[in-house]
């Protein structure tokens, strides 16, 4: 391997910075929900990179941006890299971005060195991997790998009722290109790790093995109206009372279920929403998540018996729906070998991990052999508006990206 394949870490920093400009929020963050104008912003800056890095760029129905970096032999499946652009309503300026601007770093360390690789390169952007503004998450490579077939994904509406079809032609981003259907050599993903290991480790380095599975519920439940004064205890139907007691209960199976369960009530809408009128109907969703998909499967039938008993209890109704199931993921062993060996190449202290997050390599590992590259964040917080990572740490990832890439785009 060159020993000279080393990424201009101030230049990486420098584009992580300026796309955070994009949707920045007063705390640091960024708020730049999938297709709103904010994410075409922060598009169309990554396809002018992109050219000005001599690339083609293609853009598929879903939207899914293409940048393209050819090889000695075009005609050869590419060695790919990406994330996502689209953040949580108060995310990090890392979450995502960091991925997509560590591929176009790539290509400009590789131009810089005039480095042709046998295969082409593509640094891609996926669409809505967030799942915040539109469910489930990863809707897009879920696309491109062929877990969803195009009108779901093109279907798929946010809480106004705009489908991501209506959202991609209004920000110009439905392409011409099918989702899809194209062979890919191997796929790598750098991110953040979201969570606290590397950092309480002092590992520069995460060689990901695997993602857990997940499961995501949405739930209504129907009670009654009524006033908040005259009304006895004893036979009141309050949806409310209702949700509190699943909440309370879908925590506990977490705390159940360790080591590594998550579950989490993330959202939750109740109306009338006034404080004297009893509520009668609230709406809220269920994320659930294990490694082991028999563990995770338990999870789901302890979090329905909950929400079952909470119904009882007080006489509601009952809408329970499972929206999305990402089952556990094994990364491809040659790939996460090459990360390996490109993180001890260049000496980073390293720890093999599971990625709790759910990440568009999970659905591209069905299509391609795939690996990710984990760095340290600041305390661990992702999905918040203090998310941090360092530049140092940044370098380091985008480093072992290159050479893990460059071992394959040879093979
Ligand atoms: O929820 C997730 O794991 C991802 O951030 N979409
Ligand atoms: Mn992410
Ligand atoms: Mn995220
Ligand atoms: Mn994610």
């Amino acid at each position: 391997m060159a020993t000279n394949l080393k990424i201009n870490a101030d230049r990486l920093w420098d584009s992580l910075m300026e796309m955070a400009r994009i949707g920045a929020t007063e705390k640091g963050g960024v708020c730049r929900l999938a297709l709103t104008d904010l994410d075409r912003q922060a598009r169309d800056l990554f396809v002018k990179w992109c050219r000005e890095a001599g690339c083609s760029i293609r853009i598929d129905k879903m939207g899914n941006v293409f940048a393209r970096r050819p090889g000695k032999d075009d005609s050869l499946a590419p060695v790919m890299t990406g994330s996502h652009i689209d953040s949580q309503p108060t995310g990090g300026k890392f979450d995502g971005a960091y991925g997509v601007l560590c591929g176009l770093e790539v290509i400009r360390t590789l131009n810089d060195l005039k480095y042709e690789t046998l295969r082409p390169i593509e640094a891609a952007i996926w669409t809505n991997e967030e799942g915040s503004r539109f469910a489930p998450a990863m809707v897009a490579s879920g696309v491109f790998a062929g877990v969803f077939d195009l009108d779901y994904g093109l279907s798929r509406a946010d809480q106004e009722g705009k489908t991501m079809g209506d959202e991609l032609k209004r920000i110009g981003y439905y392409g011409d290109d099918e989702v899809g259907g194209r062979p890919v050599h191997a796929f790598f993903e750098a991110h953040i790790e979201q969570g606290p290991i590397l950092e309480a480790e002092k590992k520069t380095i995460g060689i990901v093995q695997g993602a857990q599975g997940q499961r995501w519920f949405e739930v209504t439940f129907t009670g009654q109206e009524a006033h908040a004064g005259p009304t006895p205890m004893k036979v009141r139907k309050d949806a409310l009372v209702g949700a509190a007691q699943v909440i309370a209960a879908i925590n506990q199976i977490g705390h159940d279920n360790q080591p590594f369960a998550c579950a989490t009530v993330g959202m939750i809408n109740s109306s009338p929403n006034s404080r004297n009128v009893i509520p009668g109907k609230v709406f809220f969703t269920i994320d659930l998540r294990h490694p082991d998909d028999e563990v995770l499967s338990k999870m789901a039938a302890e979090a329905k018996a909950a929400c079952d008993a909470a119904v009882a209890k007080n006489r509601l109704e009952m809408d329970f729906k499972e929206i999305w199931y990402s089952p556990p993921v094994k990364f491809d062993a040659s790939c996460v070998a090459a990360v390996k060996k490109g993180t001890e190449e260049l000496g980073f202290d390293n720890l093999d991990i599971i990625s709790g997050a759910g990440h568009d390599a999970c659905y591209m590992n069905r299509v391609a052999p795939t690996a990710m590259v984990f760095i340290p964040c600041e305390g661990g917080i992702s999905h918040n508006e203090i998310e941090n990572a360092t530049k140092e740490d940044c370098g380091a990832g985008c480093d072992v990206l290159l050479r893990a890439m460059v071992e394959r785009a040879n093979a």
